[in-house]
């Protein structure tokens, strides 16, 4: 809920609809929002200081329950086309009680670790590998270089090369899990993924992924950036053990999603993990709606 108010305030009834209306909707007025938006104190400056209503003997009262009211009548939560009161997901925005979760591609979403695997096996038989019991830290080509050095190389040519992240495998559980998070009530799905620094190939081959397994309607929901940091959500489902970015605290909770590189960390509290799509990823978003 928006933290307008800490304390009750003597409020003009029939001014507040169209103060608020003219300020529009904003993310910033989402449950989660951390901070009073200055737009906000702004505009009710004057109803706190002189609302002259109780003087004139009109009705008053107390602002934080005003603006809840206006705030549900005015600005309903959308639902999904034709589906009467579902989440709306797919629709551009679920309204301010929504949660809104990021889910990751590579290692989350598709399986990058066992198609780099075989990919370098076939295309370099005679050269020494990483098994994906071995995988140890996020970069793949940082282990290859650990290996040896010409090997970072050798490795990344695989995951750079043309066709390499459209023939992604889905990951066990991923797509039945996203289609069922899609419809659920109050809740909003993107896919928040990073392209490589060397695009030729991947971002195309990202989107076309997503549209092949999921359908046109998640190209909607696909957010493609370098810095998830600055994107603001309720949860991220990630397999990168550490995110770092931008912001320095994110708004999202970051839920490290068990990969073949990240299983042997232990995790200091309060994180926690998603073991795979199998494991309990909707007590995870109803633990994050009670918050
Ligand atoms: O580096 C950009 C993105 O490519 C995927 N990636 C790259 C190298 C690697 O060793 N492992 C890996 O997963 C990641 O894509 P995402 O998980 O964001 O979909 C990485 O962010
Ligand atoms: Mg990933």
């Amino acid at each position: 809920m928006i933290l307008l108010l800490q304390a009750p305030q003597p409020v003009e009834l029939a001014d507040a609809p169209r103060r608020l209306l003219s300020l529009g909707p904003s993310s910033s007025c989402r449950r989660t929002a951390p901070k009073v938006p200055r737009a906000f104190k702004t505009l009710l400056a004057p109803w706190q200081t002189s609302p002259g209503a109780l003087a004139a003997g009109r009705p008053s009262i107390p602002a934080l329950l005003i603006h809840i009211h206006i705030f549900k009548a005015v600005f309903p939560r959308p639902a999904l086309a034709g589906v009467p009161g579902s989440g709306g997901g797919m629709s551009g925005g679920a309204g301010p009680a929504a949660l809104r979760v990021l889910v990751d591609m590579d290692g989350v979403l598709a399986d990058f670790e066992g198609a780099v695997l075989r990919g370098f096996r076939s295309r370099f038989p005679g050269e020494p590998r990483v098994e994906l019991a071995e995988r140890r830290g996020f970069s793949v080509r940082e282990q290859y270089r650990c290996l040896r050095e010409d090997l970072a190389a050798k490795v990344a040519s695989v995951y750079e090369s043309p066709g390499f992240f459209l023939e992604l495998d889905p990951i066990p559980g991923a797509l039945e899990a996203m289609r069922e998070m899609i419809h659920m009530q109050d809740t909003e799905v993107f896919i928040c993924t990073s392209p490589l620094r060397k695009y030729e190939h991947c971002i195309v081959e990202k989107y076309k992924w997503v549209e092949k397994h999921l359908g046109p309607e998640f190209v909607e929901r696909i957010i493609l950036t370098r810095d998830k940091t600055v994107v603001s959500a309720d949860l991220l489902f990630d397999d990168k053990d550490t995110i770092k970015g931008a912001e320095l605290n994110p708004s999202w909770e970051h839920v490290l999603f068990t990969c073949c590189h990240n299983r042997h960390l232990q995790l200091p509290a309060p994180r926690r993990r998603l073991l795979s799509w199998e494991d309990d990823w909707k007590a995870i978003l109803e633990s994050k709606r009670r918050q």
